[in-house]
């Protein structure tokens, strides 16, 4: 098999390529790959150490963005880039949203500090999280909320790219325990919904459970 992705499951990017891979039915391998420690030859496939990373022959890939273009354009199956250059546009517009302003809230800060900190015996940093989820958040899901609308996704009936980097983002922050609150964002909620439906992200779902699941019994034992 010659398509590798490298990464960690809990890892909203990581994510991304996965949901992907499995809704245009593509074959490959999947390498474990923490965001830490990683081994000096895996710079080679991911210069800035980063996950996810590809190799798919010779080539390497970094950057879920990237990546997730290159398996558009080079395998067949679903189109997730819309039918026309300005629905691609807006694809690429939202997914930039949501891996660049959706991510340091939701992923970076209340992910990182409610979840892997604790899986690393680190100090939770409530008060960042409050800022993040009381105050950073919510003028982030109201845009995103306005560009819904009454549809079902970014793209009216499509399902995108977009639909994907946004519901991956909200998955962290639901890892963390934070669920967006359905009577403030109805669209976005019932997004999230159908989205964590499809067989491609529910297959995906009991695994990271699980880990979510251990680090927090781990740390209510700890305490
Ligand atoms: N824009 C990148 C972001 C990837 C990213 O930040 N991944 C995190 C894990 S969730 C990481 O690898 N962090 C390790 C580091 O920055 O050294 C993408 O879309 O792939």
């Amino acid at each position: 098999m010659s398509l590798i992705l490298y990464g960690a499951i809990l890892s909203p990017f990581v994510r991304k390529i996965r949901i992907q891979l499995a809704e245009q039915n593509i074959e490959h391998e999947l390498v474990n790959q923490t965001p830490f420690m990683q081994p000096d030859w895996y710079y080679e496939i991911s210069p800035l150490g980063r996950i996810p990373a590809i190799k798919d022959g010779d080539l390497s890939l970094a950057d879920s963005s990237v990546i997730a273009q290159y398996l558009q354009e080079t395998r067949d199956g679903i189109r997730l880039y819309g039918r026309t250059p300005a629905e691609a546009a807006r694809v690429r517009w939202l997914e930039k949203y949501a891996d660049y302003e959706l991510a340091g809230p939701a992923t970076f800060k209340t992910f990182f500090n409610r979840v892997v900190h604790r899986l690393m015996g680190k100090a939770c940093d409530e008060e960042a999280v409050q800022q993040a989820v009381k105050q950073d958040l919510p003028p982030l899901l109201d845009y995103l909320e306005t560009q819904l609308g009454n549809q079902h996704y970014f793209l009216g009936d499509q399902f995108s790219m977009a639909d994907i980097a946004v519901c991956s983002q909200l998955i962290n922050l639901a890892h963390a325990g934070e669920l967006i609150d359905e009577e403030t964002w109805p669209a976005l909620s019932s997004l999230l919904s159908r989205v964590t439906s499809r067989t491609s992200v529910s297959s995906l779902l009991p695994a990271e459970h699980r880990i979510v699941g251990m680090v927090n019994g781990a740390s209510v034992s700890a305490t």
